[in-house]
């Protein structure tokens, strides 16, 4: 496995690596940042600014992942730095209800049209397990489908993978996660609506939601195949289960009103986060008004969260959210992927690879497509990622270091790099 020239002397991601293992399970916050994806060690970033990232040892890598789904104008947009640098003076938290809760929720019931009521909490696990108890409290029904594939934060009932058919009771996917729970779950492999009508023929009454990312973007990145969503809706409407879509990815990205406007579905309730935080911690869950009302301290289900509402990252999203509508950020972040998957395409012309778009998200396989599903993707080369991941990465361009992960695009992304960019990938791939 070729490592990334990360060991010169006096490296001090190197040193920093070190004692991260001494005091932080695995040396990271979160683990797809150990590069267990790819092999060798990671790096520590100590500034980031547009599509430029710096480690602390002043190497500047060009940033095609956006820490996952925020840096959508690119990191520390001067609009979103400067009201943060303004706001943090009156104050970082205040456990009391601020205008910027108000703005916020206007905001993003106007941007998703099938959300009337919306909550903020700090995080997408956070938002989803919100709107998995909802689901459950309106519906007074126990079980949960998920699809193969979709990731929706560490949620004890989605961290589940389908036994060994996929109408057999959920495995647990994690240490910890109590059988009983996990046979709550039911996954089915995306793309599969038969597989998802056997399951309603056998539990429909007790299934109380459906939850799918529309575009899964968690082992790589896949489209939903003309009239799966919908066939989903049209199942969840006949017997009375509630539609979740997990948009903490997609939402505010694709469009301004993310998937489900894109694929013209209403969900029920939706699953926020990322870009509406503009890089601070933030989620938010909302949907129809009769199914939010269920929520304490209106209704029955409890759901609450100290720094839900805070007014530095809401300040922070907010910025984002309004710079994005005022440069019409999606109609460049359009023409940027365009631009991208054209030379994409010709690096990989002829290769066993594979490459998939739809906006500013993508994934490069290293298999034959198309990708549908979770199985097709496992189908990838993966130590042949892990080798372009290591060659990118030793020229200045920053890939997630996981095959199973999604690629980002941000409005910093100009032609000039772009060029730069798909220039020093044709070369890596052309060496293959
Ligand atoms: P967070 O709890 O990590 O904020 O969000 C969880 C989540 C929920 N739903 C979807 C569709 C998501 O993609 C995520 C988190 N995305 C990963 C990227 N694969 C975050 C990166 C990480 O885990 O460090």
């Amino acid at each position: 496995m070729h490592h990334a020239s990360s060991h010169f002397p006096g490296n001090h991601s190197h040193d920093l690596w070190k004692r991260a293992l001494e005091r932080i399970p695995g040396g990271v916050n979160s683990p797809v940042r150990a590069f267990k994806g790819v092999g060798g060690e990671p790096f520590f970033v100590t500034k980031a600014k547009g599509c430029a990232i710096t480690d602390v040892d002043g190497r500047e890598y060009v940033d095609f992942v956006g820490t996952w789904g925020p840096a959508i104008l690119g990191h520390a947009p001067d609009v979103v730095i400067e009201a943060v640098r303004e706001a943090a003076l009156k104050g970082t938290s205040f456990g009391i209800p601020n205008p910027l809760e108000v703005e916020m929720a206007e905001t993003i019931c106007r941007m998703v049209p099938s959300v009337e009521k919306v909550r903020m909490v700090n995080s997408g696990t956070e938002a989803v397990m919100s709107c998995i108890r909802l689901a459950r409290g309106a519906t007074a029904r126990d079980r949960i489908v998920k699809f193969e594939g979709c990731y929706h934060g560490h949620v004890d009932s989605l961290l589940v993978k389908a036994g060994s058919g996929a109408l057999t009771l959920g495995q647990p996917d994690s240490a910890g996660i109590p059988q009983a729970l996990a046979e709550l779950t039911i996954t089915v492999p995306f793309n599969d609506l038969e597989a998802l009508k056997a399951v309603f023929r056998e539990s429909g009454k007790e299934i109380a939601a459906v939850i799918l990312e529309p575009v899964p973007a968690n082992a790589g990145l896949y489209l939903p195949m003309p009239g799966f969503l919908e066939g989903v809706q049209a199942l969840c409407e006949e017997h009375g289960t509630l539609l979740i879509f997990d948009e903490v990815m997609t939402g505010f990205r694709l469009s301004p009103g993310g998937a489900q406007e894109v694929f013209g579905i209403r969900p029920d309730l939706t699953a926020m986060g990322k870009v509406i935080g503009g890089g601070l911690p933030v989620g938010a869950f909302g949907g129809r008004s009769d199914l939010m009302d269920w929520l304490a301290p209106l209704g029955p289900v409890y759901q609450a969260g100290t720094l839900s509402g805070n007014p530095l990252a809401l300040t922070a999203g907010l910025a984002q959210l309004r710079e994005m509508e005022r440069i019409n950020g999606w109609q460049l972040l359009e023409e940027i992927g365009l631009i991208f998957e054209e030379g994409m395409r010709r690096a990989i012309h002829g290769k066993e690879m594979t490459f998939q778009r739809i906006g500013s998200m993508f994934c490069l396989y290293f298999c034959r497509g198309p990708i549908l599903n979770l199985a097709d993707a496992k189908g990838s080369n993966t130590s042949a990622f892990a080798r372009f991941f290591h060659q990118a990465l030793d020229r200045g361009f920053y890939f997630a270091p996981s095959q199973f992960e999604s690629g980002f695009l941000s409005t910093a992304h100009s032609c000039g790099i772009l060029e730069e960019g798909l220039k020093a990938l044709t070369e890596i791939l052309q060496d293959d």
